[in-house]
Formats: C-alpha cells, structure tokens, sequence
C-alpha cells in the first residue's frame, strides 16, 4: 500500500528506505501497544486510521494543500501559538521527537548527555524521515530548555529554522517581550503566506483553537469515572495526534469521542477489565510514538487517568483571556494564554505543583509518577519541589528517570510493580 506514496516521498526528499524500516517497527508496535487493548471505545477507530496514515494519507492531504498554495509550518512546542498560525491561513504540524529510531544518528554529532526528545528531533532531520518537517514550509524552534536551543543551532545547518524567543519568566516584562516576538512572528508568517492577519482571522482562528483544546478537556474528565471510559494509552494518543491533524477535522472527531465516552461513563462502561490504583503521570512530553511508560504502568495492573504534560493538560488547559477586538488585543490575550502553560523551562514555575495537586485531588488519583527524560535537568530538578509538595499532600509518587529505549523496561517494570504494592497496602 505504502508503494503508492512512494513518489510523494521522493518529492519531499524523504529518505525512504530508512522511512520503511521505521514504519515496520512502528506499526507492530501501535498493534502490540494501543491496537490490542480490549474495550476500546468505537470512536477510537478515527485516530487509529490517523495513526495508520501518519506518513501517507495526513503527508499527502499537507501536500495537496501545498500544491493549491497553502503553507505548512513545523513547530515542537506548544509555546508557538497554533492560532496565529491558523489565521495567516497556514496549516501548524508537530515534528517529529518521540522516537528512538534516529537517536543513533544524533548521537554521532549531539552531545551524549542530551535527552532523548532532543536527540530524536535532530535525528529525524538529520536522516530525513520526518515527513512532517519536510512537508513544512517554515520551521519554529523556541528558546525553552538549553537542551532544545543550543540542538536548534545545529538544527539551523541542516534547514532553515526561525527562533521565537520564549522567556524565562511569567511577569509584565516577560509579557512585553513575547508579546513583542508575537508581533514579530505574524509578520513572517504574513510574509511567507502572503495574507495578512486580519483581526477577524485571528478571532475565528482563535475560537477554533479554543474549542480543539476543549473538545480535549472534555475527553479528559470523562477519565474521572469510577472505571474512565477510556485508557492512558488511548488518551495519550488522541492527544499525540492533536498536533498532527487538521483543527476543525480533530476537534469535530474528539468530541465525537467524548460524546461516547460520556454515554460509557453514565452507563458504568469502563476500559479496564478490572480497575486497578489509578495514577497521574506527570513530566515531559510524550511525543509519538512514546507509550512506553503508559502502556508498562497499565500492563502492571494500574490505571492512567490524567497527564500533566504538554501531550496533556499543559496543552488543554490554559484559556484565552478576554481578547480586544483590535489585533493588538488579541495577541495580548494570546500571549498571556501561552504564558500561562506551567512549562518548568520558567522560573519560578509554581503553577505547575498546583496543576498536579489540583489534578490529584479531582481525578481521585492513588499515586502520582513523575516522568523524567534522562538528562532533563528543567524536569529533575522541579521533581524535587513536586515530590515535597507531593509528599505534604499524603500523595505517594514515584520518581522515574528514562529515555526511549527498551534497555531498563524491566527495571522499570520492576519500580512500577513496587510503587503498585506499596498502594495497595495503604
Ligand atoms: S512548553 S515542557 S513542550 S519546552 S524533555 S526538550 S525540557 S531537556 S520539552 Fe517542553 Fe515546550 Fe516546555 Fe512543553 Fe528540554 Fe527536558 Fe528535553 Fe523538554
């Protein structure tokens, strides 16, 4: 089947030899980790043909819009706003990071000690098997961690990329200076587009970005139920996919979904066999395909119902402030919505041991493990604070440092296991 993509990859430069030896990998893993779970709801079957096309059919819909005169821009956080990028009348796509397929690649130029989020970005451009990155049009890189911003710079000898300065803090001059590059960035983007942002473009697309990002909370409280509707790996995903698909087209699908998932909770319907401790993950992001923590802490009997992570709530959860009817205006509301994510790249960032306390208590969580990159200094050292805060609150939590191989999946299995009976006991 794939054969008929073939010429469209070659277009798009995609190196296809090694594109192919990755899907075989990632396909018997998406059957093995998310296709085999049992009681899944019906509407899951949308993501999972999402899933199935992720380098096919998604490639060649971005490309078709190419071929009309649409842009495509790439970007790897959720610091770059997805609405301003909408209303210049361009499609925004995550890059691909959340494979280990490239990191021997990336190792042979990055330095060892950088996390595997990093590494498996640069990999992919490197080996040119991020179709996404090379359907795109323009690239955005952020000044978040040192990790990401020194990787961009090496990033900028393989392709173009365009830096948005991110600040370290969350006051008024923080504001002033990313509402600044805000203004900065809608004129790229007007200049690569070739439309102008209007006021009432950036309005709608606005309102789009904000019902996307509620149809996501919607699915995400249904998670609240006795036995959720749905399970981690699953959630995990549709949230993946939110950065990959079309807005409109997603945001119709994901409350479709939470429409069934809302009639399973009412019912009694869950997603488990038998419910086991239920578990907040919190920490960095899980890009696709990373379901290598969910889907070991379900296979030990757990329940994942809730992610504190910008694959998460991070992503969902900051709302748009009344915006000025001017463009002005709304860009400040923008602005101070994007500021508002608990990213751990700010200091201080105390929001975020809020967020987690907060989503303990509401989903009902039994225990909270905090997810940490290996080499992720932002993320090691906030688990500290957390695990404190943690610990004050009577919340046990486990801390697990990892990457994206399967080299200590039976450690980690292990720890998990541990962490599981320690629950139980209590
Ligand atoms: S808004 S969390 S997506 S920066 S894991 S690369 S922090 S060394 S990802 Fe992030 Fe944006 Fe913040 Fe969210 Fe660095 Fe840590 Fe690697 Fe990380």
């Amino acid at each position: 089947m794939a054969h008929e993509y073939h010429s469209l990859w070659e277009r798009l430069g995609i190196n296809i030899p090694r594109l192919e030896q990755m899907r075989l990998g990632g396909g018997e893993s998406f059957r093995r980790v998310v296709l085999s779970r049992e009681h899944r709801p019906d509407a899951m079957a949308y993501f999972d043909d999402l899933m199935r096309g992720l380098h096919t059919t998604r490639i060649r819909q971005l490309q078709d819009f190419r071929d009309e005169g649409g842009k495509v821009v790439g970007i790897f956080c959720v610091f770059v706003p997805e609405d301003l990028i909408l209303a210049a009348g361009a499609v925004p796509v995550g890059l691909c990071s959340g494979s280990p397929f490239t990191i021997d690649s990336a190792d042979t130029v990055l330095p060892l000690n950088t996390c595997a989020l990093v590494k498996s970005a640069y990999g992919f451009e490197m080996e040119k098997v991020c179709p996404y990155s090379l359907v795109s049009d323009l690239i955005i890189g952020e000044t978040t961690c040192d990790g990401k911003k020194k990787m961009y710079e090496l990033f900028g000898q393989l392709r173009d990329i365009y830096i948005m300065e991110v600040p370290q803090k969350q006051n008024e001059q923080a504001c002033a200076l990313f509402l600044s590059e805000l203004r900065e960035l809608r004129c790229v983007l007007e200049c690569m587009t070739g439309n102008v942002i209007t006021a009432e473009a950036l309005a709608d697309a606005t309102a789009l970005h904000e019902s996307k990002r509620q149809a996501m909370e919607r699915i995400a409280r249904t998670r609240r139920a006795a036995n959720p509707p749905i399970n981690g790996t699953d959630a995990l995903l549709v949230n993946q996919l939110s950065f990959v698909d079309d807005s409109e087209r997603f945001t119709a699908r994901a409350n479709a979904l939470a429409s069934e998932l809302e009639q399973r909770a009412a019912a009694g319907v869950g997603a488990y066999e038998r419910p086991g401790p239920r578990l907040l993950i919190t920490g960095c992001p899980m890009a696709l395909p990373n379901w290598k923590l969910p889907h070991l802490v379900e296979a030990a009997g757990a329940m994942v119902v809730a992610e504190e992570s910008c694959v998460g709530s991070r992503y969902f959860e900051p709302r748009a402030e009344p915006a000025g009817a001017d463009l002005d205006g709304q860009l400040e509301a923008i602005c101070r919505r994007q500021l508002a994510t608990p990213c751990p790249s700010f200091t201080p960032n105390s929001r975020r041991i809020e967020d987690v306390l907060r989503l303990a208590r509401d989903f009902s969580v039994n225990g909270v493990i905090q997810y940490t990159l290996q080499f992720c200094h932002t993320f090691a050292h906030e688990a500290v604070k957390l695990d404190a805060a943690l610990e004050q609150a009577g919340v046990p939590s486990l801390q697990l440092e990892t990457d994206y191989s399967v080299r200590d999946t039976e450690q980690l299995r292990l720890r998990i296991e541990a962490f599981l009976e320690t629950l139980s006991r209590r």
